[in-house]
């Protein structure tokens, strides 16, 4: 059995400093390495010299880890991941900071990558790469001398031919894809986007059996939807931790339904217009008010990034605006809270919810969705109202689909849900469910693996 190689910017193991598992996706890869016996490759989040990779095996599970010179961390991550692809392929072209030094930085960043792990890939290894920061890494390792099978799977969205073109080096950063064998991406949609770029811009062809063409070079390139660990969050959901949060929701609520939303503090993630379309609700509909309440949870991420700080001093004035404007002396419409919460407790959270309000204006997936419907009451279901942009809109048809662009659709969409019977929640809910428990995070990892073992 071949060794499984994952390679991520950030390492999501635990380890013995940090032994809770990391969310869905650290749980899948980690069962992966463990059986597989590999080795998961990343930056340790610390800058300083690059030396040889720091190893640790905690759990069946091996990390290993390498810092980062400060003025890497400055351009490489900071800059052309976060401050050029992140709002590129989230259709932000506004936001998008072109700078050469970046683009330097994150070629050297992966080079550097390529030249520390080259050394430690045995010749029948397995190689998944991860996602925007290390795109040019199968290349890099290519360049190395490895004739390994290297898989590249991208969690956010594939930006549409026009937009990308914007991109200064569009054509070498996608030159550089076709270094793996297999090319993964989130939807249909994404992996449609990408045979649009293929054939207009690289003359390329699309054949059978997901095969791509390009010069002599022929590629697999997959759609894979992520899913999220279903059986832990659903055992999440009734557990003693989840049952105290579901009580504290409900002692708290007095009767009024609860309206959700969980994200990290992130601009494409809509929760300015989502703000914007709860607003639009109580405007519309001063009898419901007393009746309901959001409760949006959002922990900043990314802080040193300028456009970070704008949408957490927007939402913040937002939201005391909303507040000033519709409270009572015994009801705040809107708790807008900053912090992260441990998953069981965010579990309870989502179960003692009638609604989930999802609205992002581009997602990759959104896992937020499939926890929301994970962690719901068979019997009593909450409604999920989803952003059609959001990759997870693919599966979770069922869900109410609104446009996120618009307050009254978001309006409309809360007014529907609460009035919605139970015997339709559950009609909705149940389809949503089967998906997220079978095309699980197990099920995303066996998808990828199996057409990279194929090679
Ligand atoms: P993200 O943009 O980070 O991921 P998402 O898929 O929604 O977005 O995952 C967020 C995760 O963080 C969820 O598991 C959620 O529970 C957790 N989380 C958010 N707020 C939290 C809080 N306050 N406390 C605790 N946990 C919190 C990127 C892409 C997505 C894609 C994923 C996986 O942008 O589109 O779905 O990768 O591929």
């Amino acid at each position: 059995m071949s060794r499984l190689i994952v390679i991520s910017n950030r390492v999501s193991a635990p380890t013995a400093d940090k032994p809770g598992a990391q969310g869905g996706l650290a749980v899948a890869l980690s069962a992966a390495l463990r059986e597989a016996d590999g080795v998961w490759f990343g930056w340790s989040g610390e800058t300083g010299e690059t030396g040889e990779p720091n190893f640790q095996t905690f759990d069946g599970v091996t990390s290993a880890t390498i810092d980062l010179p400060e003025q890497d961390v400055e351009e490489y991550y900071d800059g052309y991941a976060n401050r050029t692809l992140w709002p590129l392929f989230h259709y932000r072209l506004g936001l998008t900071e072109f700078e050469r030094e970046f683009q330097g930085g994150y070629e050297r960043v992966n080079r550097l990558f390529g030249d520390v792990i080259a050394p430690h890939i045995q010749s029948d290894d397995l190689i998944w790469v991860h996602d925007y920061h290390l795109i040019p890494l199968g290349w890099m390792l290519r360049q190395q001398g490895l004739t390994n099978r290297l898989g590249f799977f991208l969690h956010i969205p594939w930006p549409p031919t026009r937009l990308l073109t914007a991109l200064p080096e569009h054509r070498r950063l996608v030159d550089a894809l076709f270094a793996y064998d297999v090319v993964g991406f989130q939807t249909r949609e994404w992996l449609e986007t990408f045979h649009d770029y293929v054939v207009r811009e690289m003359g390329g062809s699309i054949g059978e059996d997901d095969l791509v063409t390009v010069g002599g070079r022929t590629i697999r390139v997959i759609a894979c939807p992520i899913g999220i660990d279903a059986d832990e969050f659903i055992a999440n959901a009734t557990s003693e931790q989840a049952q105290a949060a579901y009580t504290r929701m409900v002692e708290s609520s007095i009767g009024r339904s609860l309206i959700i939303g969980v994200d990290r503090l992130d601009y494409s993630k809509g929760l300015e217009e989502r703000f914007n379309g709860y607003q639009r609700y109580l405007e519309t509909r001063p009898d419901a008010h007393a009746n309901v309440y959001l409760l949006q949870i959002a922990p900043p991420s990314r802080a040193t990034v300028e456009s970070y700080q704008i949408i957490r001093a927007q939402l913040d004035s937002l939201s005391g605006r909303i507040n000033g404007a519709f409270a009572d002396v015994d009801w705040v419409p809107l708790r807008y809270v900053n912090q992260s919460y441990p998953r069981a407790a965010l579990a309870g959270i989502y179960r003692a919810a009638r609604i989930g309000l999802v609205t992002p204006l581009r997602d990759g997936m959104n896992l937020v969705a499939k926890e929301f419907v994970a962690a719901q009451d068979p019997e009593d279901p909450g409604v999920l109202i989803l952003s059609r942009f959001a990759g997870a809109a693919e599966q979770l048809d069922s869900a109410l689909l609104i446009n996120p662009y618009s307050p009254d659709d978001i309006a409309d969409a809360i007014d529907k849900a609460l009035a919605m019977s139970r015997e339709e929640r559950v009609a909705r809910w149940r389809p949503m469910f089967e998906n997220v428990r079978d095309e699980s995070v197990i099920w995303w990892r066996r998808c990828f693996t199996d057409s990279l073992m194929r090679v």
